[in-house]
């Protein structure tokens, strides 16, 4: 049948009218039945081995637009629409966004499953059904607020599957629901499945905040993601999720594994498990123990889970890698205890060194240990970040076992982060060498041999001014936000954490404030555009956001400085507005403090949009600077060896930095000094304000004082040359024709054959 017959139907069946009397809403849910039946018959991938990736974030997006791309149906439904007289780009605005995910490790495992899917490789991923997400962000009084975000309609993308699991917990079992969604493939004709496992009585939405009962964990297991950890019951609940996510998926395998026709002792060789950070990790004793209760010796089980499991790391924050009290897993999973010792036994035996216990001396489970004894691979997600697992965090490990670390520099789907999101730069690129590089993105470097001509460099600035008008015009629609299209966008969108230092950049707009008020005008006008989620408990990141949102104000109101100079944080920040924001920025903002970002997946997203990064020699920026040369990156700051040297030293907090000493530099401390000024205490919070200032010039725990001299003449320099438009649009150029090793294609073709051997 025609796709445009379906769609008749399905509109009939459903609104019993023809899709043209349908409202925005109805032709949405129409295309969504459409799409999703046609990709949930699609059949899966063959394979020897079949991967299951677990993770507790997918940060997918929206999904109408990406799964037409797959399917090959983009164009002809557009058409089809247009000939309605209607426009897809408004449809698809129907969608809600899931927000199942916090920020880059989510994105990446979305990502993921879109090449794996794209390269025909069978591989589903295995996370949970969060109803409210992570939550909606709102700014009320400068400060963030936070509601729950709920995004299942009564039609969603999700497949009720008909297949649950009982998991047992200390005390009481409780029903894992399964529901997929299905994958297509790009260019090929299989799909995979993300399962989403669910409670069977999910709790009504908590209608005041994100506050809920956590104690009621029948009801609230899959209610938010990673709930609030501040107090105890919080982190125990993080603890049921987590274990709910790991048994009921690996029953899931071992059902699949059985109807495949094998038998429980011939897991490896025919599954492959990545442990996506430490929250997955309890897989592990989980799959021992059904093993062991399936037959297998403890020493057969240990073997068949560590030739199928390996664990990504992506974090060298001591803070953020798990360790548990044994105490918790006791009460969630009194049966995981004693695999949990033994393999601790086995491991102290083999390795003495209280540096790589399972359990150490206080009685807490390091997730990662167990991970790196108990499986086969340890990867890091960016050359350096790698080398600083070898070198310091993983040092001992790496001792021992050499042979598992691997990098695997993370990749973005170019799919959504270059066909979708901006397809009149992906038409331009068409022109200039063919759409090769729609399934082999490496062949971008083909654009290199466009550096001379001008008819490209100025169609580049086109689509880019193009695209910087159409923010313009969904930040006044959506959020009532004025902003000057003729100006530099300067954008530093990411999860809020002092590591990745907003507040360095919160220096420089004070410091051109400063400027402009003292008359001295900079060289052209500049907004720099925030966007950021900061975890409910992280009261730091919270004062940043303040301090941001006071300074757009400040600005905001003052004529003389308006002109040359914008601030503005977008509301809720999310993969829609990361698909608005990328395709429409000059400067790319990647200031993380050198050794602390494992790799930065936005950095390779903006690039391959034609952005220039602003960055220091951290993650993936050390990659993207070799590939496109000094000429076409700005790079600033001390270099991680020595921010490195700077953790240890003589100072009480253990360090070797003094922030004061850097404070006292004349043109620092005017900076900082601002943050409790008349003017800004005026506007803001005085405490959260002075906090931050307190905090800023005493402590400075991710070292903003130690770069940011070099920061403003860095961004200086760089707003400088954006002047020469040519030379700049060339910079952009080189930028998107080097961006081809950044697909997630290429890395999960390099998983697939170091780690995975899927086929
Ligand atoms: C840990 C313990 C308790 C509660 C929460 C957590 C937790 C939750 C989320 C720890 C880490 C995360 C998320 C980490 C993350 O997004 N890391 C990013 O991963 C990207 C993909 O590899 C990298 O590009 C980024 O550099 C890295 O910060």
């Amino acid at each position: 049948m025609q796709l445009n017959e379906q769609l008749w139907q399905l509109t009939q069946e459903r609104f019993g009218c023809a899709p043209d009397q349908c409202d925005d809403h109805q032709l949405y849910e129409a295309l969504l039945l459409l799409t999703r039946n046609m990709a949930q018959n699609r059949p899966a991938p063959e394979g020897t081995r079949k991967l299951y990736y677990f993770s507790a974030e997918f940060l997918m997006g929206k999904l109408l637009s990406n799964n037409l791309l797959a399917l090959g149906i983009h164009d002809q439904v557009k058409q089809l629409l247009a000939d309605l007289g209607r426009d897809l780009g408004v449809i698809e605005s129907m969608e809600p966004e899931p927000s199942l995910g916090n920020g880059g490790l989510g994105r990446l495992a979305a990502c993921f499953l879109d090449s794996i899917a794209a390269l025909g490789l069978p591989g589903d991923g295995v996370g949970l059904n969060y109803h409210y997400g992570l939550f909606r962000q709102k700014f009320a009084h400068r400060l963030q607020t936070e509601v729950p975000d709920p995004w299942i309609e009564a039609d969603s993308w999700l497949i009720p599957t008909g297949v649950s699991f009982d998991v047992p917990f200390g005390g009481f079992d409780l029903k894992a629901v399964l529901y997929d969604i299905a994958i297509p493939g790009a260019h090929n004709p299989y799909a995979n499945r993300l399962h989403l496992f669910d409670v069977a009585e999910p709790a009504p939405m908590p209608w005041v905040g994100i506050d809920f009962d956590k104690g009621d964990i029948a009801h609230h297991l899959t209610s938010f993601l990673y709930p609030d950890d501040s107090d105890e019951a919080g982190r125990l609940l993080r603890v049921y999720q987590q274990y709910f996510m790991v048994s009921a998926g690996a029953q899931l395998i071992l059902a699949e594994l059985e109807s495949r026709g094998f038998t429980p002792d011939t897991l490896a060789d025919h599954v492959a498990i990545q442990i996506n950070d430490t929250h997955p990790s309890m897989v592990i004793p989980e799959l021992i123990r059904l093993l062991t209760q399936r037959g297998l010796t403890f020493d057969d089980a240990l073997d068949q889970v560590r030739r199928a499991c390996a664990y990504t790391n992506h974090t060298i924050l001591a803070e953020a890698l798990e360790k548990w009290p044994l105490s918790f897993i006791e009460k969630v999973a009194p049966q995981l205890v004693p695999v949990i010792q033994e393999l601790d036994r086995r491991m102290k035996q083999a390795h003495p060194d209280p540096r790589v216990a399972i359990v150490d001396s206080q009685n807490l489970v390091h997730m990662a240990h167990m991970d790196i004894h108990c499986g086969h691979s340890v990867n890091g997600v960016a050359a350096l970040h790698t080398e600083i697992l070898k070198s310091s965090e993983l040092k001992p490990f790496y001792d021992i076992y050499p042979e598992k670390f691997n990098n695997k520099t993370n990749g973005v789907t170019f799919r959504r982060w270059l066909e979708a999101c901006d397809p009149e730069l992906a038409a331009l690129i068409d022109q200039c060498i063919g759409d090769g590089w729609r399934r082999d993105a490496k062949k971008l470097e083909e654009l290199l041999a466009f550096q001379e001509d001008e008819a490209v460099l100025d169609r580049l600035l086109e689509v880019k001014q193009a695209k910087k008008n159409r923010l313009c015009w969904m930040m006044w629609a959506e959020q009532g936000i004025e902003l000057d299209p003729q100006s530099v966008f300067d954008i530093q969108v990411k999860r809020l954490h002092e590591y990745k230092r907003q507040q360095m950049n919160a220096l420089y707009i004070i410091s051109k404030y400063l400027d402009i008020k003292a008359g001295r005008l900079p060289e052209r006008p500049v907004t720099i555009l925030f966007g950021a989620k900061a975890a409910p408990a992280y009261t730091m990141a919270k004062r940043i956001i303040h301090l941001i949102l006071c300074l757009r104000k400040l600005i905001d109101r003052d004529p003389q400085v308006r002109p040359w100079l914008r601030v503005a944080m977008v509301e809720n920040y999310n993969v829609t507005w990361a698909e608005r924001l990328i395709p429409a920025c000059d400067i790319s903002e990647q200031i993380s403090l050198a050794s602390k970002e494992a790799s930065g997946t936005g950095n390779m997203k903006f690039m391959a949009n034609g952005a220039v990064t602003l960055g220091t020699l951290d993650g993936a920026n050390v990659e993207i600077a070799q590939l496109v040369g000094e000429e076409n990156i700005y790079t600033f700051g001390q270099h991680s060896d020595t921010v490195i040297g700077l953790y240890k030293g003589g100072e009480p907090d253990g360090r070797s930095y003094r922030p004061l000493d850097y404070y006292h530099r004349p043109a620092v401390e005017r900076l900082v000094d601002f943050l409790v000024s008349p003017e800004l205490l005026a506007i803001g919070n005085p405490t959260e304000l002075s906090m931050l200032w307190q905090d800023m010039k005493n402590k400075d725990w991710f070292m903003a004082l130690l770069d940011v001299e070099d920061y403003i003449a860095a961004k200086d320099r760089c707003l400088h040359d954006y002047g020469d438009r040519r030379a700049w649009a060339r910079k952009m150029l080189v930028n998107i024709a080097k961006s081809g090793y950044f697909s997630s294609d290429r890395t999960i073709e390099q998983y697939n054959q170091d780690i995975w051997k899927l086929k």
